[in-house]
């Protein structure tokens, strides 16, 4: 056996880097992909990458132009995402007989990923060291039988990861519901979850409402809690585009990263050959979780200048489309300096900097990621940040809005096809309508839900459609536990992964087909499709062969286990044809076009232009469906996170060289670390504070509370001194996951506060 088993050696700290992408960026791409395929088929596979004839990238949701795409429509890190996908390693049924799971436990997720494409369906039977094959219809049949002896549906739990097609998601929701539950978790109860719910209730749509057009018109763009040059590095050439049309940009983020400094464009000479752009005007060192003092600070400069000059606020949007103004103005006027500054990190002058490019912009776009999400009050961050945005009237209108940037690739998709423990009651009509059922109406479990129902034997079975369920969550303590008290975990997977490890009593892993592969079924070679983040819904054709002629689709997955769950009640059976929806996914289209708003004539759309784009409400008409019919201002009540004085609040961030849980390679080359993962970045004030040196290695202990015993450690971490505001320090996801509780939750979208953790250090021993 050959897992590498961790070896503590030292990480190499260099400075950080002060441009992103340029020549190293090219040279990556291209290193990776001919790694993993060899140079011709990977040049050749690069060149399809978000082509409109080629294949959407399986990496992060950042939308391709619509008119204009160039030779080189992608990115380092999608070139990495494809290359690992494409890669021809294989794991076979003689690795998992090589290796126990208990021994895998012990190989790095790194190491796991590196394997190779998982290419047969794989058992373990209950008690067993070791999976073992098993044929497809073997596989079908033990889930069914499982499924349909289940006291109740809801004892059945279906997660999502977001890179399912819209085909697979609707054929998955529908078979869900039709099974009788609601029980959907997925991947986007971690990730925008507090977008999609602070959005809902202030403006009425859950999604953003720009588009590329819209971010290349504007003329200020603040990004709060985002790092796009290692998550969505094509967003940088819609930066450096705005940029060159005079828009200021300001970044809202602990740290200074690199990406948002300066971008070298690979797709041009100059950004070969010259300095590059210089991209964000101005760098807001916020504090952990300081942003609802720092947008109370923006907000209180715009009211107050606005109160002397009457020029700054656009009363008439005010008073046409908003809904409690007047009470949002005075709980504002409220706030003092002094607090702003001591929770938010920053001082007046540089909010003042920050208001004054607002007050000299009449288009404003505010895009945000994880750094605002995953925290108690994330749905208040993205409230705040819609109100700041609706003091000037930046929604609804060109160069203006809402940009709430996704992650994984469909993500935004899934949510539009049914993939949702609450889903509406409208779609819920519009299924019992169309396929003659009365359709769960009780919510089902979101992600931190499910680990808590597993916990108590309320939900016996898990079936995942992608994702690593087990190491993206919260407290692994907790969460393997819940795992392993389930009858049956199945993982719909492309990579071997540690949801593979840590498993229910039996366990199945079914290898799915891949973006990047040809799916052929019965009528010939099929498209999918995928909605961006800006809501334009695009076609997929996937290129070459697939891993392993024993791999399926996903669509295929659920269309065969659908047939082999209701053969004993063909009552329900009848009502879809499954096997038809697999063999032609443009009769899945026919489906959605019936049932989902915004996609009517889907393959006409699809076969004519090859994308379109979903109707927005509040971008196409300033069209409020909230509960007051209007925008909504909201006062928020302020929420620090309390700290002892041994104290400091973690997030857990992203490396350049990962895709979540998929570690490529141990470095950070942004952030100038080499060698290595395990590493806490510290300002050097704490590392003396604490008589720590850089270099040393701690465990990190994570406490409930401040002043609260330590609950959770994790050991061995290399202190890197770096430029963090005091009180806060930054370590990788998933190393990290245990440290955080499965009560740590933003309030009302219960996603995991994985960027604010109360963390107390000690020297390793
Ligand atoms: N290559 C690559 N691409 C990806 C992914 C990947 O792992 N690799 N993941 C995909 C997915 S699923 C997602 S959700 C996105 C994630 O994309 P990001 O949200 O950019 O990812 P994170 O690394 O979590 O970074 C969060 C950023 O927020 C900052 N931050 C943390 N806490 C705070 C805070 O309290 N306030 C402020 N203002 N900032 C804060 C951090 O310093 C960091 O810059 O990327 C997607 N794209
Ligand atoms: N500490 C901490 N935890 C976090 C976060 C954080 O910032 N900090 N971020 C959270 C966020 S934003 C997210 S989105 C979640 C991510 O949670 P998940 O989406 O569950 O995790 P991924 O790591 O993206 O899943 C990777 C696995 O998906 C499978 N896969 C890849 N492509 C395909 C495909 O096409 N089909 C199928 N069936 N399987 C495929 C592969 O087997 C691969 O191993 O993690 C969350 N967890
Ligand atoms: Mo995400």
């Amino acid at each position: 056996m050959s897992a590498d088993k961790k070896i503590v050696k030292t990480i190499k700290v260099l400075e950080p880097k002060e441009w992103a992408a340029g020549v190293p960026a090219v040279v990556s791409a291209y290193k990776n992909i001919s790694a993993q395929v060899g140079p011709i088929k990977g040049t050749k596979l690069l060149s399809q990458l978000n082509q409109i004839e080629g294949f959407d990238c399986p990496g992060c949701a950042w939308p391709d132009p619509l008119d204009k795409r160039s030779t080189f429509e992608f990115c380092e890190n999608g070139a990495k995402a494809v290359a690992d996908e494409a890669t021809l390693k294989r794991v076979t049924a003689r690795f998992f007989r090589e290796h126990s799971i208990e021994d895998l436990k012990l190989a790095s997720d790194k190491w796991l990923n590196q394997q190779g494409r998982l290419a047969e369906p794989m058992y373990r039977p209950p008690g067993e060291s070791h999976y073992q094959a098993i044929s497809w219809e073997r596989a079908y049949d033990t889930i069914a039988r499982h499924l349909n002896h289940l006291e109740s549906p809801d004892q059945a739990a279906f997660y999502t990861s977001g890179r399912t097609s819209n085909e697979a998601a609707f054929v998955y929701q529908l078979f869900v519901r039709l099974y009788g539950t609601n029980n959907l978790p997925d991947c986007s109860n971690m990730c925008h979850e507090s977008s999609g719910v602070a959005l809902n209730e202030t403006i009425g749509v859950g999604k953003g409402t720009v588009s590329l057009a819209d971010l290349e018109h504007a003329e200020a763009i603040f990004i709060f809690g985002q790092n796009p040059g290692s998550n969505h590095p094509r967003m940088l050439s819609s930066l450096q585009a705005a940029k060159r049309r005079g828009a200021k940009i300001v970044s809202i983020n602990p740290l200074d990263e690199t990406g948002l400094k300066r971008f070298k464009n690979p797709q041009e000479v100059e950004g070969v050959l010259g300095g590059g752009t210089a991209l964000r005007d101005l760098h807001l060192p916020v504090k952990i979780n300081g942003d609802m003092a720092l947008l109370k600070g923006l907000c209180k400069v715009l009211i107050e200048r606005d109160e002397q000059t009457n020029n700054v606020l656009d009363h008439d949007f005010i008073q046409q489309y908003c809904h409690g103004f007047e009470e949002f103005k005075q709980d504002i006027l409220a706030v003092n300096w002094p607090d702003i500054e001591r929770d938010s990190g920053v001082n007046q002058q540089d909010i003042n900097a920050a208001a004054e490019i607002a007050i000299n912009s009449k288009r404003s776009i505010c895009c945000w990621a994880m750094g605002m999400t995953q925290h108690k009050n994330a749905v208040a961050n993205i409230q705040l940040i819609t109100n700041f945005l609706m003091l000037q009237g930046n929604l609804g209108k060109p160069g203006a809005g809402v940009c709430p940037v996704r992650g994984h690739s469909n993500v935004q998709g899934d949510r539009t096809m049914g993939i949702w423990e609450k889903p509406s009651d409208s779609l819920l009509n519009t299924l019992a309508m169309r396929y003659r059922f009365e359709p769960p109406r009780a919510h089902g479990v979101d992600t931190v839900e499910c680990i808590h129902a597993m916990l108590q034997n309320q939900v016996k079975v898990l079936f995942a459609m992608g994702g690593n369920f087990f190491r993206a969550t919260p407290d692994h303590v907790l969460t393997e536990q819940a795992l392993a008290n389930c009858d049956l975990t199945v993982q719909v997977s492309t990579k071997l992964n540690r949801s593979h490890l840590h498993t229910g009593k039996a366990a199945l892993i079914l290898p799915a087909l891949g973006r990047t592969e040809i799916d052929k079924q019965a009528s010939g070679i099929q498209t999918i499709t995928v909605e961006n983040s800006m809501g334009v819904v695009q076609t997929s054709h996937g290129k070459i062969p697939p891993a392993s002629y024993l791999l399926k689709s996903e669509v295929a997955i659920v269309c065969e286990l659908a047939e082999q769950v209701f053969t004993p009640i063909p009552r329900k059976k009848v009502r879809v044809n499954w096997l038809a929806l697999m063999a032609d996914y443009s009769l899945i289209r026919d489906e959605i076009a019936q049932v989902i708003p915004g996609f009517d004539d889907f393959n006409h759309k699809i076969d004519e232009y090859g994308e379109f784009v979903l109707p927005n409400p509040v971008r196409d008409q300033r069209l409020f469906n909230t509960a007051t019919h209007k925008a909504n201002f909201v006062v928020q009540s302020d929420q620090t996170v309390a700290l002892a004085d041994d104290q400091l609040l973690l997030m857990t961030i992203r490396s350049h060289d990962q895709f979540n849980t998929t570690v490529y390679a141990d470095d950070d080359r942004y952030r100038g670390i080499y060698g290595g993962r395990d590493v806490i970045f510290l300002n050097e004030a704490d590392i003396a504070r604490f008589g720590l040196q850089a270099g040393q290695r701690v465990d990190i202990h994570s406490h409930e509370k401040a002043h609260a015993k330590a609950t959770r450690s994790v050991s061995g971490f290399q202190v890197v001194a770096y430029d963090i505001p005091q009180g806060c320090a930054a370590a990788y996801y998933p190393e990290t996951n245990n440290l955080i509780m499965l009560n740590n939750v933003a309030d009302k979208s219960n996603t995991p506060a994985y960027k604010s953790i109360i963390i107390s250090l000690r020297p390793s021993a």
